[in-house]
Protein backbone atom coordinates (compact mmCIF):
# COMPACT_ATOMS: atom_id res chain seq x y z
CA UNK A 1 0.00 0.00 0.00
CA UNK A 2 1.07 3.59 -0.67
CA UNK A 3 4.31 2.40 -2.25
CA UNK A 4 5.70 5.87 -2.93
CA UNK A 5 5.56 6.73 0.79
CA UNK A 6 7.79 3.79 1.66
CA UNK A 7 10.52 4.58 -0.86
CA UNK A 8 13.84 5.79 0.48
CA UNK A 9 14.29 9.52 -0.03
CA UNK A 10 17.65 11.18 -0.56
CA UNK A 11 17.51 14.64 1.01
CA UNK A 12 21.06 15.49 -0.05
CA UNK A 13 24.59 14.02 -0.21
CA UNK A 14 24.68 13.48 3.57
CA UNK A 15 21.17 12.34 4.51
CA UNK A 16 18.94 9.59 3.08
CA UNK A 17 15.65 8.81 4.81
CA UNK A 18 14.15 5.31 5.12
CA UNK A 19 10.75 6.54 3.93
CA UNK A 20 8.92 9.78 3.07
CA UNK A 21 7.11 10.12 6.40
CA UNK A 22 8.23 12.70 8.90
CA UNK A 23 6.91 12.98 12.41
CA UNK A 24 5.77 16.63 12.68
CA UNK A 25 7.13 18.76 15.53
CA UNK A 26 4.68 18.44 18.45
CA UNK A 27 4.96 20.50 21.63
CA UNK A 28 4.06 18.27 24.59
CA UNK A 29 5.12 20.39 27.62
CA UNK A 30 6.61 17.38 29.41
CA UNK A 31 10.29 18.34 29.95
CA UNK A 32 11.49 18.54 33.57
CA UNK A 33 11.81 21.72 35.63
CA UNK A 34 15.24 22.44 34.09
CA UNK A 35 13.73 21.95 30.60
CA UNK A 36 15.68 18.69 30.17
CA UNK A 37 14.16 15.78 28.21
CA UNK A 38 12.98 12.98 30.51
CA UNK A 39 13.05 9.17 30.26
CA UNK A 40 9.40 9.25 29.20
CA UNK A 41 10.30 11.57 26.32
CA UNK A 42 13.14 9.24 25.30
CA UNK A 43 10.73 6.30 25.16
CA UNK A 44 8.11 8.40 23.29
CA UNK A 45 10.53 9.35 20.51
CA UNK A 46 12.14 5.87 20.33
CA UNK A 47 8.67 4.34 19.79
CA UNK A 48 8.29 6.51 16.68
CA UNK A 49 11.78 5.88 15.20
CA UNK A 50 10.34 4.15 12.11
CA UNK A 51 9.47 7.57 10.68
CA UNK A 52 11.90 8.55 7.91
CA UNK A 53 12.68 11.63 10.01
CA UNK A 54 11.45 12.74 13.43
CA UNK A 55 11.33 16.47 13.99
CA UNK A 56 11.56 17.13 17.72
CA UNK A 57 9.01 19.20 19.57
CA UNK A 58 9.91 22.89 19.42
CA UNK A 59 12.97 23.41 21.65
CA UNK A 60 13.94 26.82 22.98
CA UNK A 61 17.31 28.32 22.09
CA UNK A 62 17.54 30.51 25.22
CA UNK A 63 15.49 31.29 28.32
CA UNK A 64 13.58 34.31 26.98
CA UNK A 65 12.25 32.20 24.10
CA UNK A 66 9.87 30.29 26.39
CA UNK A 67 6.12 30.75 26.05
CA UNK A 68 4.66 27.53 27.48
CA UNK A 69 5.39 25.40 30.55
CA UNK A 70 7.99 22.61 30.44
CA UNK A 71 9.06 23.02 26.83
CA UNK A 72 12.58 21.58 26.44
CA UNK A 73 15.67 23.73 25.87
CA UNK A 74 19.01 23.25 24.15
CA UNK A 75 21.16 25.91 25.81
CA UNK A 76 22.60 24.14 28.91
CA UNK A 77 24.97 21.18 29.11
CA UNK A 78 22.34 19.20 31.04
CA UNK A 79 19.79 19.78 28.28
CA UNK A 80 22.34 18.74 25.64
CA UNK A 81 23.13 15.57 27.62
CA UNK A 82 19.40 14.83 27.99
CA UNK A 83 18.82 15.17 24.26
CA UNK A 84 21.89 12.97 23.59
CA UNK A 85 20.08 10.10 25.30
CA UNK A 86 17.02 10.70 23.09
CA UNK A 87 18.99 10.86 19.83
CA UNK A 88 20.99 7.74 20.78
CA UNK A 89 17.76 5.83 21.38
CA UNK A 90 16.30 6.92 18.02
CA UNK A 91 19.53 6.05 16.19
CA UNK A 92 19.72 2.64 17.85
CA UNK A 93 16.38 1.87 16.26
CA UNK A 94 17.59 3.00 12.83
CA UNK A 95 15.80 6.35 12.84
CA UNK A 96 16.86 9.94 12.26
CA UNK A 97 15.93 13.05 14.21
CA UNK A 98 16.22 16.84 13.68
CA UNK A 99 15.80 19.39 16.50
CA UNK A 100 13.26 22.14 15.96
CA UNK A 101 14.85 25.40 17.17
CA UNK A 102 12.41 27.82 18.74
CA UNK A 103 12.13 31.34 20.10
CA UNK A 104 8.54 32.43 20.69
CA UNK A 105 9.25 36.20 20.49
CA UNK A 106 6.12 38.12 21.54
CA UNK A 107 4.38 34.87 22.50
CA UNK A 108 6.97 34.38 25.31
CA UNK A 109 6.04 35.15 28.91
CA UNK A 110 8.41 36.59 31.57
CA UNK A 111 6.85 34.20 34.10
CA UNK A 112 9.07 31.49 32.63
CA UNK A 113 12.40 33.34 32.71
CA UNK A 114 12.14 35.95 35.49
CA UNK A 115 12.51 38.54 32.76
CA UNK A 116 11.33 42.11 32.62
CA UNK A 117 10.30 42.06 29.01
CA UNK A 118 9.73 39.90 25.97
CA UNK A 119 11.56 40.65 22.74
CA UNK A 120 9.90 40.96 19.33
CA UNK A 121 10.43 42.93 16.11
CA UNK A 122 8.05 45.67 17.27
CA UNK A 123 6.11 46.63 20.38
CA UNK A 124 2.91 44.97 19.10
CA UNK A 125 1.50 42.29 21.39
CA UNK A 126 -0.79 39.32 20.94
CA UNK A 127 -4.17 39.27 22.67
CA UNK A 128 -5.08 36.65 25.23
CA UNK A 129 -3.45 34.39 27.77
CA UNK A 130 -0.91 31.55 27.83
CA UNK A 131 -2.49 28.14 27.04
CA UNK A 132 -2.57 25.87 30.12
CA UNK A 133 -1.76 28.91 32.31
CA UNK A 134 -4.72 31.16 31.65
CA UNK A 135 -3.84 33.45 34.55
CA UNK A 136 -0.87 34.75 32.51
CA UNK A 137 -1.81 37.49 30.05
CA UNK A 138 0.45 38.21 27.10
CA UNK A 139 2.59 41.36 27.46
CA UNK A 140 3.38 44.15 25.07
CA UNK A 141 6.85 43.21 23.83
CA UNK A 142 9.94 45.39 23.59
CA UNK A 143 11.17 46.05 20.04
CA UNK A 144 14.57 44.35 19.76
CA UNK A 145 17.54 46.66 19.12
CA UNK A 146 19.89 45.79 16.26
CA UNK A 147 22.44 44.62 18.86
CA UNK A 148 19.79 42.32 20.37
CA UNK A 149 18.92 41.02 16.90
CA UNK A 150 22.59 40.20 16.24
CA UNK A 151 22.70 38.36 19.56
CA UNK A 152 19.58 36.37 18.66
CA UNK A 153 21.17 35.31 15.36
CA UNK A 154 24.27 34.11 17.23
CA UNK A 155 22.09 32.22 19.71
CA UNK A 156 20.27 30.33 16.94
CA UNK A 157 23.66 29.29 15.49
CA UNK A 158 24.90 28.26 18.93
CA UNK A 159 21.74 26.22 19.50
CA UNK A 160 22.35 24.49 16.15
CA UNK A 161 25.87 23.59 17.26
CA UNK A 162 24.47 22.33 20.55
CA UNK A 163 21.98 20.19 18.62
CA UNK A 164 24.79 18.53 16.67
CA UNK A 165 26.69 17.99 19.94
CA UNK A 166 23.50 16.36 21.27
CA UNK A 167 23.55 13.90 18.35
CA UNK A 168 20.76 15.35 16.20
CA UNK A 169 21.06 14.70 12.46
CA UNK A 170 20.23 18.34 11.75
CA UNK A 171 17.96 21.20 12.78
CA UNK A 172 14.68 22.63 11.59
CA UNK A 173 14.58 26.37 12.29
CA UNK A 174 11.08 27.23 13.50
CA UNK A 175 10.15 30.15 11.29
CA UNK A 176 6.40 29.40 11.41
CA UNK A 177 3.20 29.69 13.46
CA UNK A 178 3.57 33.29 14.58
CA UNK A 179 6.75 32.89 16.65
CA UNK A 180 9.84 35.14 16.56
CA UNK A 181 11.12 34.60 13.02
CA UNK A 182 7.58 34.64 11.60
CA UNK A 183 6.94 37.91 13.48
CA UNK A 184 9.56 39.61 11.29
CA UNK A 185 7.89 38.25 8.12
CA UNK A 186 4.40 39.73 8.55
CA UNK A 187 3.18 43.32 8.52
CA UNK A 188 0.89 42.55 11.48
CA UNK A 189 3.85 42.15 13.84
CA UNK A 190 6.71 43.95 12.05
CA UNK A 191 6.36 47.75 12.12
CA UNK A 192 10.08 48.48 12.12
CA UNK A 193 11.47 51.43 10.23
CA UNK A 194 15.09 50.25 10.07
CA UNK A 195 16.83 47.65 7.88
CA UNK A 196 14.58 44.90 9.35
CA UNK A 197 11.24 46.42 8.33
CA UNK A 198 8.99 47.93 5.67
CA UNK A 199 10.20 46.12 2.53
CA UNK A 200 10.23 42.42 1.58
CA UNK A 201 14.03 42.44 1.58
CA UNK A 202 14.26 44.06 5.01
CA UNK A 203 11.51 41.93 6.55
CA UNK A 204 13.25 38.76 5.29
CA UNK A 205 16.63 39.86 6.65
CA UNK A 206 16.35 38.29 10.12
CA UNK A 207 15.14 34.92 8.77
CA UNK A 208 17.98 34.83 6.23
CA UNK A 209 20.55 35.89 8.82
CA UNK A 210 19.45 33.03 11.08
CA UNK A 211 19.50 30.57 8.16
CA UNK A 212 22.95 31.73 6.99
CA UNK A 213 24.44 31.67 10.49
CA UNK A 214 23.07 28.17 11.01
CA UNK A 215 24.45 26.99 7.66
CA UNK A 216 27.84 28.49 8.59
CA UNK A 217 27.73 26.63 11.92
CA UNK A 218 26.54 23.15 10.85
CA UNK A 219 26.22 23.10 7.03
CA UNK A 220 23.27 23.47 4.64
CA UNK A 221 22.76 19.68 4.44
CA UNK A 222 21.74 19.70 8.10
CA UNK A 223 19.71 22.92 8.07
CA UNK A 224 15.96 23.06 7.37
CA UNK A 225 13.30 25.75 7.82
CA UNK A 226 9.57 25.85 8.59
CA UNK A 227 7.48 28.80 7.33
CA UNK A 228 3.85 29.95 7.56
CA UNK A 229 3.11 32.35 4.70
CA UNK A 230 -0.59 31.99 5.52
CA UNK A 231 -0.45 33.60 9.00
CA UNK A 232 -3.14 31.40 10.49
CA UNK A 233 -1.93 31.17 14.13
CA UNK A 234 -0.81 33.92 16.59
CA UNK A 235 -0.88 36.31 13.64
CA UNK A 236 -3.19 38.27 11.31
CA UNK A 237 -2.65 38.06 7.58
CA UNK A 238 -2.00 41.13 5.44
CA UNK A 239 -2.12 40.72 1.64
CA UNK A 240 1.25 42.54 1.43
CA UNK A 241 2.84 39.55 3.24
CA UNK A 242 2.78 37.76 -0.12
CA UNK A 243 5.60 39.93 -1.48
CA UNK A 244 7.73 39.16 1.57
CA UNK A 245 7.39 35.42 1.03
CA UNK A 246 7.89 35.70 -2.75
CA UNK A 247 11.22 37.37 -2.00
CA UNK A 248 12.20 35.04 0.84
CA UNK A 249 11.44 31.83 -1.08
CA UNK A 250 13.48 33.04 -4.06
CA UNK A 251 16.41 33.77 -1.74
CA UNK A 252 16.10 30.38 -0.04
CA UNK A 253 16.25 28.65 -3.41
CA UNK A 254 19.99 29.29 -3.62
CA UNK A 255 20.74 28.03 -0.09
CA UNK A 256 20.41 24.25 -0.69
CA UNK A 257 18.63 23.58 2.60
CA UNK A 258 17.89 19.99 3.66
CA UNK A 259 14.20 20.84 3.19
CA UNK A 260 11.56 23.51 3.51
CA UNK A 261 8.46 22.70 5.61
CA UNK A 262 5.12 24.48 5.58
CA UNK A 263 3.72 25.33 9.01
CA UNK A 264 0.00 24.45 8.80
CA UNK A 265 -2.71 22.68 10.78
CA UNK A 266 -4.94 22.13 7.76
CA UNK A 267 -3.43 22.27 4.28
CA UNK A 268 -6.88 22.41 2.72
CA UNK A 269 -7.21 26.02 3.89
CA UNK A 270 -7.40 28.42 0.95
CA UNK A 271 -5.63 31.79 1.16
CA UNK A 272 -6.77 34.31 -1.46
CA UNK A 273 -3.55 36.30 -1.30
CA UNK A 274 -1.52 33.12 -1.93
CA UNK A 275 -3.85 31.92 -4.73
CA UNK A 276 -4.83 28.78 -2.82
CA UNK A 277 -3.13 26.29 -0.54
CA UNK A 278 0.11 27.17 1.26
CA UNK A 279 1.85 24.01 -0.04
CA UNK A 280 0.94 24.83 -3.67
CA UNK A 281 2.13 28.41 -3.24
CA UNK A 282 5.45 27.21 -1.80
CA UNK A 283 5.93 24.65 -4.57
CA UNK A 284 5.48 27.34 -7.20
CA UNK A 285 8.20 29.46 -5.58
CA UNK A 286 10.65 26.84 -4.29
CA UNK A 287 12.27 23.99 -6.22
CA UNK A 288 14.09 22.17 -3.36
CA UNK A 289 12.79 19.42 -1.04
CA UNK A 290 9.35 20.45 0.20
CA UNK A 291 7.41 18.95 3.14
CA UNK A 292 3.62 19.06 3.16
CA UNK A 293 1.61 18.85 6.39
CA UNK A 294 -1.80 19.52 7.85
CA UNK A 295 -4.61 16.98 7.87
CA UNK A 296 -2.99 14.38 5.59
CA UNK A 297 -3.87 10.70 5.68
CA UNK A 298 -1.58 8.12 4.03
CA UNK A 299 -3.94 8.13 1.08
CA UNK A 300 -4.09 11.89 0.53
CA UNK A 301 -0.33 12.17 1.15
CA UNK A 302 0.47 9.43 -1.39
CA UNK A 303 -1.72 11.18 -3.97
CA UNK A 304 -0.15 14.60 -3.28
CA UNK A 305 3.37 13.17 -3.62
CA UNK A 306 2.45 11.27 -6.80
CA UNK A 307 1.08 14.52 -8.23
CA UNK A 308 4.35 16.31 -7.39
CA UNK A 309 2.68 18.73 -4.96
CA UNK A 310 5.43 18.06 -2.38
CA UNK A 311 8.17 15.48 -1.72
CA UNK A 312 7.66 14.36 1.88
CA UNK A 313 4.76 14.44 4.30
CA UNK A 314 4.81 15.31 8.00
CA UNK A 315 2.26 13.63 10.24
CA UNK A 316 1.30 15.23 13.56
CA UNK A 317 -1.81 14.27 15.51
CA UNK A 318 -2.09 10.75 14.04
CA UNK A 319 1.46 10.12 15.31
CA UNK A 320 0.34 11.09 18.84
CA UNK A 321 -2.58 8.66 18.60
CA UNK A 322 -0.53 5.87 16.99
CA UNK A 323 3.08 5.44 18.21
CA UNK A 324 3.34 2.58 15.68
CA UNK A 325 1.84 4.72 12.88
CA UNK A 326 4.36 3.59 10.23
CA UNK A 327 3.94 -0.13 10.96
CA UNK A 328 0.16 0.21 10.92
CA UNK A 329 0.13 2.03 7.59
CA UNK A 330 2.53 -0.50 6.08
CA UNK A 331 0.37 -3.45 7.14
CA UNK A 332 -2.95 -1.76 6.39
CA UNK A 333 -4.08 -1.94 10.02
CA UNK A 334 -6.65 0.69 11.00
CA UNK A 335 -5.44 3.81 12.79
CA UNK A 336 -6.72 5.06 16.11
CA UNK A 337 -8.34 8.52 15.89
CA UNK A 338 -6.60 11.42 17.65
CA UNK A 339 -8.34 13.25 20.48
CA UNK A 340 -7.13 16.23 22.55
CA UNK A 341 -7.30 14.17 25.77
CA UNK A 342 -4.29 12.22 24.47
CA UNK A 343 -2.14 15.30 25.16
CA UNK A 344 -2.39 14.61 28.91
CA UNK A 345 -0.02 11.64 28.73
CA UNK A 346 3.12 10.81 26.77
CA UNK A 347 2.51 7.35 25.34
C1 LIG B 1 1.61 21.21 16.96
N1 LIG B 1 2.29 21.81 15.90
C2 LIG B 1 3.56 22.31 16.09
N2 LIG B 1 4.24 22.90 15.08
C3 LIG B 1 5.53 23.31 15.23
O1 LIG B 1 6.13 23.81 14.29
N3 LIG B 1 6.16 23.11 16.43
C4 LIG B 1 5.54 22.56 17.51
O2 LIG B 1 6.17 22.37 18.55
C5 LIG B 1 4.18 22.19 17.36
N4 LIG B 1 3.48 21.67 18.39
C6 LIG B 1 2.22 21.14 18.21
C7 LIG B 1 1.58 20.52 19.28
C8 LIG B 1 0.34 19.94 19.09
C9 LIG B 1 -0.32 19.25 20.23
C10 LIG B 1 -0.27 19.98 17.81
C11 LIG B 1 -1.58 19.32 17.56
C12 LIG B 1 0.36 20.62 16.77
C13 LIG B 1 1.76 21.72 14.52
C14 LIG B 1 2.10 20.35 13.89
O3 LIG B 1 3.49 20.26 13.64
C15 LIG B 1 1.35 20.10 12.57
O4 LIG B 1 1.64 21.13 11.66
C16 LIG B 1 -0.15 19.99 12.77
O5 LIG B 1 -0.46 19.14 13.84
C17 LIG B 1 -0.86 19.50 11.49
O6 LIG B 1 -0.53 18.20 11.18
P1 LIG B 1 -1.56 16.97 11.47
O7 LIG B 1 -1.70 16.89 12.95
O8 LIG B 1 -2.86 17.34 10.81
O9 LIG B 1 -0.91 15.77 10.85
C1 LIG C 1 0.48 23.60 24.90
C2 LIG C 1 1.33 24.44 24.07
C3 LIG C 1 1.26 24.10 22.62
C4 LIG C 1 1.97 25.10 21.72
C5 LIG C 1 2.02 24.74 20.29
C6 LIG C 1 0.75 24.89 19.58
C7 LIG C 1 -0.12 23.69 19.77
C8 LIG C 1 -1.55 23.90 19.49
C9 LIG C 1 -2.31 22.61 19.49
C10 LIG C 1 -3.79 22.73 19.40
C11 LIG C 1 -4.31 22.79 18.03
C12 LIG C 1 -5.08 24.02 17.79
C13 LIG C 1 -5.20 24.36 16.35
C14 LIG C 1 -5.41 25.80 16.12
C15 LIG C 1 -4.97 26.22 14.75
C16 LIG C 1 -5.86 27.17 14.07
C17 LIG C 1 -6.16 26.73 12.68
C18 LIG C 1 -7.04 27.65 11.94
Amino acid sequence: MYQNLFEQYRLNDSITLNNRFMMAPLTRCMADADLVPTDAMLAYYARRAEAGLIISEATIIRPDGQGYPNTPGIFTQTQIAGWRRVTDAVHEKGGKIFAQLWHTGRVAHPHFFNGEHVLAPSAVGVEGTVPRMRELSYQTPKAASTAEIAELVRDYAKAAENAIEAGFDGVEIHGANGYLIDQFLHYDSNRREDEYGQTPENMSRFALEVVDATIAAIGADRTALRLSPGAYFNMSADPRDRQVFDYLLAELGSRRLAYLHEGMFDDNMHFDFLDGRVSDYMRRHYQGNLVGVGGYSPETAADAIAAGRFDLVAIGRPFIANPDYIAKVRSGESLQDYSDEMLATLD
